[in-house]
């Protein structure tokens, strides 16, 4: 069974971030490992929340883990919290990284144009650098106007994005994957180039009219979980982006649903069955 690291926090409530991956990963198959960044008592988008840095944890934790000879096919970052948290992120994937790891960041920090409340333009550059490091990232379009200087729209066609896309690919990762990508009206989906063979690669849904909290963690949980499973890089993409359109569309209909997270719990049956396949 292939082994992932997942570095990123633990929101207690609220449906993100390790509350999705691990789920996620484990039903995909995947023998998952968390190191929690932060605890807090829920998400950002919370009035109130409580947070413990944990990053004086890290070091004695990953050190432990060098002593009992460790290994991981991959490390998936996500929500990392602080400045601090990203060069321990760097560190471990200098030490933990073999020739065939696969680095997986996600530069959690921003939407809809905006950084998250935590985060500053520095926290967004280095960020630029922990992508640097990476195999995939997987930006979405705010990230990634935020790490290479480029000015967010609201408005693009496919020329912007490959703009971006390229932008992203100087960064140093081999393969950049942009999302919440809409390239006609009444789609959305991800867009992709592969620095190594200069292809591009898009996956379009219809577009669903509602924006849920943890959609960008299940994306990018599925999608490692997915290449882990062996699966090619597009395949992975429209798994990944099929099941969070499912698991959106399945939480509108629930009347009861929560606000501030998606119904993947519904939906993750379905994951596995596909993963079957
Ligand atoms: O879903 C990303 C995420 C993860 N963790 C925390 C967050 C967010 C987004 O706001 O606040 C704590």
């Amino acid at each position: 069974m292939k082994r992932i690291l997942t570095i990123q926090d633990i929101s207690c409530l609220g449906k993100c971030s390790v509350t999705i991956a691990l789920p996620v990963l484990s039903a995909m198959g995947v023998e998952t490992v968390i190191l929690p960044t932060a605890v807090l008592s829920t998400h950002t988008m919370f009035k109130g929340f409580t947070v413990k840095d944990l990053s004086d944890q890290i070091t004695p934790i990953t050190a432990h883990w060098k002593r009992e000879n460790i290994k991981f096919d991959a490390i998936y970052t996500g929500y990392l919290g602080s400045a601090e948290e990203i060069e321990l992120a760097e560190n471990i994937f200098r030490d933990f990284r073999q020739p065939d790891t696969l680095i997986f960041v996600d530069p959690v920090m921003a939407d809809n144009g905006k950084l998250y409340p935590a985060f500053d333009m520095a926290y967004a550059k280095q960020n630029a650098g922990l992508c640097a490091a990476a195999d995939v990232i997987v930006p979405n379009i705010t990230e990634a106007c935020f790490m290479t200087d480029t000015e967010y729209r609201e408005n693009y066609d496919e020329n912007y994005i490959t703009g971006l896309l390229k932008k992203l690919a100087g960064l140093g990762a081999k393969i950049s994957i942009l999302t919440g990508v809409s390239l006609s009206n009444g789609k959305t989906g991800a867009m992709g180039y592969n620095t190594e063979t200069g292809e591009y690669f898009a996956y379009q849904n219809d577009l669903i009219p509602a924006k849920y909290h943890g959609t960008g963690d299940l994306f990018s949980s599925v999608c490692v979980g997915a290449i882990l499973r062996g699966r090619d890089l597009r395949s992975a993409i429209k798994l990944a982006a099929d099941y969070t359109a499912e698991t959106i569309r399945v939480t509108l209909k629930n009347p009861s649903q929560p606000w501030y997270g998606v119904d993947f719990e519904t939906t993750l049956p379905a994951l596995i069955d596909a993963m079957r396949k």
